[in-house]
């Protein structure tokens, strides 16, 4: 009998990659626990890590390339060799670029997002300007709220020198689950923490002061804080004077709103306000911890998080240490070779109608609106789409962009499972995990750790890289933007590539199990900007940004964080629909839609949760456990009635992903934040009825 081998390497089930311990027995892995011997790990794990084994040995696992043989959409696939699916891939999107032009073809990433630099490689090296990703709906408005009002480069709270940390909606035990240590060792130093999220989550039960607000109103929160700040003389005038630009406006808005305003408006207590307010400003050098979604997950969603970030600059807590900083890293290889721009000079998906994502946000295009680009073909068609991990579920009203799927010429997508999404596609590529491929990380502060190949890959699957290293060649295709052609060079070639601004190799990587420091770090820094002018139109950090009043007559944006309340700003019958509607809150146990089929982490849960207040149960007569029809103006869902006292009365709380009853049916297509073109996902609205009295989905 063989022995049980132990390797390092990495789940990345989720986010964050993180090291683990696979058990290795004759080929297969039998059981994964948290990486020992490495800084970062102390062999504990997540429930969704602890459950590798039914991710990897997944029934649902792709195991071939497939092609669709049956009506598109119908499912029916037949396998073919990795070299049939290569030419059809490559013979179908030439000529449909000779046909109609490379911006009809859009390549698009899902929620994994190692792959993406060589991906949007392919997609400059095509020609097309659409490369998009989840992204559409994550991070990227934060970003673009960040960069509107300071130009650059994202800082993150210095943890290990704050004295105050405020946590801007952010449910980091259940979310990202590596931070919870250090956040427990600033707990332990004596850190006040305050935490803005309207439920009363873990992270919340562990903060000095919780700012329990009305889903969205974080707009109106901040800026009462900033008239508390400023009322109370304690900002910090230096900075303010020499960096800001557009603060004499700035301080007339936020007049309006004293915090007797906001507690109306937020329903948090006006005291809370004031006290947020002066230990934020008054107990420095303070850190703010923002998150990648929720606040932006609103109509007025990057408005709101201007509002929040304004803050930062307001107390002088910019680039210092124990604020908000550049914290020192590696030169980052990931980033220097993702750092080519989108194909500029062809109007990609979304530029028209939200113009500030693409002069601030990044390399992407915006696709939230990619189901009515296929269906309107305006202002040109798009014909084919070459995907990795699409999920249409993850779109407000996901059965429109299936629709608009179906009418595609050719649809292609990589994948690990056999998802709804993937049966709507002409041919299907099965990818691997990260546990059947090799790979090179860089972890927080500058460390690079190498993840080994801990079994073979399941099927015929093969890591996405490859994949998009083949269809290239195949294509015959030259990267412009490269001197060493460096998706021609194989994959052993790309992980050093991706190295070696770092100063290490890949031999060296691959015989320090425990991970190694770049050797090309950037020196810590703070202050940078009295060397450098913030890149803002003005030079300064922007109160009142350029780049938005720009658009003021085109499309109304703002210069100024203006508040405006989703609840007075819609066209929704509010009798009809008297509940806020907030998706997609997370669970410890789920990642979006991936994980639905793997039984350990469903069953936690078996039935999709419709979490109310038990006084909205009394109001509208439904009880704990009793399923019921929730409806929005955009879709009804049933689920089952889970009574939940973390939030306040007034708003129904359900996650996303499922197909039993998925939260996203209920989200208007556009219901979009008009800068970022975020749909509204936490702040919708609808209504709940009884449908039958006892679902017997739960026990
Ligand atoms: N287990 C698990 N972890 C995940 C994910 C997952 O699906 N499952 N997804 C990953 C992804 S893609 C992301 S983007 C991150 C998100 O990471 P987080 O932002 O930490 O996660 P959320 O639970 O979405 O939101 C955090 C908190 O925001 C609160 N919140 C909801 N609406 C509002 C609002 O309007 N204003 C404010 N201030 N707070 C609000 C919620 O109550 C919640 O407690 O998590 C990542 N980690
Ligand atoms: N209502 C509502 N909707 C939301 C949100 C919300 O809060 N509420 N959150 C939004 C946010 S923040 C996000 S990030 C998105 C996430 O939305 P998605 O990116 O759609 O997330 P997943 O469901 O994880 O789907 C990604 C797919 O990628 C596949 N996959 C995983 N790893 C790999 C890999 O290595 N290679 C390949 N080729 N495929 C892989 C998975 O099997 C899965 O089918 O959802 C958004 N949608
Ligand atoms: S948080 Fe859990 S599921 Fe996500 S990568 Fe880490 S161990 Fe895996
Ligand atoms: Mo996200």
């Amino acid at each position: 009998m063989s022995e049980t081998k132990i390797i390092k390497t990495t789940c990345s089930t989720c986010g964050p990659c993180c090291e683990v311990d696979a058990y290795v027995k004759d080929g297969r892995l039998v059981a994964v626990e948290g990486a020992r011997n490495t800084p970062m790990q102390s062999g504990g794990l997540c429930a969704k890590g602890a459950a590798a084994a039914q991710y990897v040995y997944n029934k649902e696992r792709i195991l071939y390339p497939m092609k669709q043989t049956g009506r598109k959409g119908e499912g029916r696939f037949e396998r073919i060799s990795w070299d049939e699916a290569y030419d059809l891939i490559a013979d179908r999107l030439l000529r449909i670029r000779e046909e109609y032009g490379a911006r009809s073809t859009v390549f698009y990433a899902g929620y994994s997002k190692w792959y993406r630099p060589a991906l949007l490689r392919l997609a400059n090296a095509y020609g097309s300007p659409n490369f998009c990703t989840e992204s559409s709906t994550c991070f990227q408005a934060a970003a673009l709220a960040w960069r509107a009002v300071f130009g650059n480069g994202i800082c993150r709270p210095d943890l290990g020198n704050a004295k105050t940390l405020l946590i801007w909606s952010s449910n980091l035990y259940h979310t990202n689950t590596p931070m919870s240590k250090a956040f427990q060792e600033l707990k332990e130093r004596g850190v006040k923490v305050i935490d803005v999220d309207p439920r009363h989550t873990v992270t919340a039960h562990d903060a000095d002061l919780h700012l329990k607000l009305i889903p969205g109103t974080d707009g109106a929160l901040a800026l009462s804080m900033a008239q508390v700040i400023i009322e109370e003389d304690l900002y910090d005038k230096e900075f303010v004077d020499k960096y800001v630009y557009g603060f004499e406006e700035y301080r007339e808005y936020v007049r309006e709103f004293p915090p007797e305003k906001a507690e109306k408006i937020t329903g948090v207590p006006a005291e809370k306000i004031r006290q947020a307010a002066r230990t934020y400003a008054g107990n420095g050098p303070a850190g703010l911890m923002f998150s990648a979604s929720p606040v932006v997950h609103h109509l007025n969603g990057v408005q709101n998080y201007r509002a929040v970030f304004s803050l930062i600059a307001l107390t002088g807590n910019y680039d210092i240490e124990g604020g908000n900083r550049t914290m020192p890293g590696p030169f980052s290889p990931a980033n220097e070779f993702g750092q080519i721009r989108r194909f500029d000079g062809e109007e990609a998906i979304g530029q028209r109608e939200f113009p500030v994502w693409y002069d601030l946000s990044c390399d992407e295009a915006q696709c939230v609106r990619l189901a009515d680009h296929i269906l309107e073909e305006k202002p040109y068609p798009v014909r084919a789409l070459f995907a990795m991990g699409l999920n249409h579920r993850m779109w407000p009203q996901p059965e429109y962009l299936k629709g608009a799927l179906l009418k595609l010429d050719f649809y292609v997508n990589a994948e690990l499972f056999m998802s709804e999404s993937s049966s709507a596609a002409d041919l299907i590529l099965p990818a691997c995990t990260s546990y059947e491929r090799e790979q090179v990380h860089v972890g927080r502060g500058g460390r690079f750790f190498f993840s080994n190949r801990a079994i073979e890959p399941v099927g015929e699957g093969k890591n996405d890289i490859e994949i998009i290293m083949e269809v290239f060649r195949r294509m015959k295709l030259k990267d412009p933007t490269l001197q060493d052609e460096i998706l021609e060079g194989g994959y052993e070639a790309y992980m050093e590539h991706i190295l070696k601004p770092s100063g290490l190799t890949l031999e060296e990587l691959r015989s320090h199990p425990e991970g190694m420091m770049g050797k090309n770090l950037f020196p810590p820094a703070v202050k940078t900007y009295e060397k450098e002018p913030f890149h803002t139109p003005s030079g300064k950090v922007e109160f009142k940004s350029l780049v938005l009043e720009q658009y003021k007559d085109s499309h109304g944006y703002d210069g100024l964080p203006v508040y405006h309340d989703f609840r007075e700003n819609t066209a929704v019958d509010r009798e009809e629909y008297p509940l806020i509607l907030n998706t997609g809150s997370r669970k410890p146990q789920l990642f979006h839609s991936r994980l639905y089929r793997m039984l350990w982490l469903k069953n936690i849960e078996a039935v999709p949760l419709v979490e109310i207040h038990p006084e909205d149960g009394r109001k509208y007569g439904v009880h704990d456990r009793e399923t019921v029809r929730v409806t929005s103006p955009a879709g009804e869902i049933k689920g089952t009635v889970s009574y939940n006292i973390q939030g306040n009365p007034g708003v129904v709380y359900i996650y996303h992903g499922s197909a039993e009853g998925d939260a996203n049916e209920l989200i208007g297509k556009d219901y979009l934040d008009p800068i970022s073109g975020f749909p509204g996902f936490k702040g919708y609205f609808c209504k709940i009825e009884k449908i039958a009295d006892l679902s017997g989905g739960l026990s």
